[in-house]
């Protein structure tokens, strides 16, 4: 059994059904060697679980908290209006989102004073980085791995141009 306190990210998320967009999170978390917890914690079917998990992430060890949810996706700032820690919020276009805009605007329009810092539209894996990003602060094996990723992007780049270089017009 994984020690809690060794877990430095919670990802949560209103519903299972959020699982497919949420689990890129944790993969790019894993790649910086981050462990993280999956959790559901809805704001609107379990209010008083959500409350505990807010109030209780930091005395879990817990650095940033990831949340994700569709519709009236309030899951990430009721989250923030609780915690001290900073909240990466996921907007999800799902079952009953309109367009997924109700999603963004739900999580993206805190009032002052309760941030939620907001990714875009299903970015889960955006939600990681960022969440790396700030456990790197003070890792430097995380630091390391996170220059690396950004290599990997220019790198990636750099690859496509020489198969364009090939096509031919
Ligand atoms: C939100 O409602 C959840 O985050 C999910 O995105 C959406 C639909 O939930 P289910 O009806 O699929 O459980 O609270």
């Amino acid at each position: 059994m994984k020690k809690q306190n060794n877990i430095k990210v919670a990802i949560v998320m209103g519903s299972s059904s959020d699982l497919p967009v949420m689990i890129e999170a944790a993969k790019i978390l894993k790649q910086f060697g981050i462990e993280s917890k999956i959790d559901v914690i809805s704001a609107h079917r379990t209010p008083k679980r959500m409350f505990d998990f807010a109030t209780g992430a930091d005395k879990k060890g817990y650095k940033v908290i990831i949340a994700g949810a569709g519709g009236a996706a309030h899951l990430p700032g009721m989250i923030a209006s609780a915690t001290t820690l900073p909240v990466i919020g996921v907007p999800i276009k799902s079952s009953n989102s309109i367009d997924g805009w109700d999603s963004i605007l739900s999580i993206l329009q805190m009032p002052n004073g309760v941030p939620v810092a907001t990714v875009a539209l299903n970015a889960a894996q955006n939600a990681g980085i960022i969440a790396a990003q700030i456990i790197a602060l003070s890792d430097k094996a995380v630091a390391k791995k996170i220059v690396q990723h950004k290599a990997d992007l220019e790198k990636k780049v750099m690859n496509s141009l020489k198969e364009i270089d090939k096509v031919k017009i």
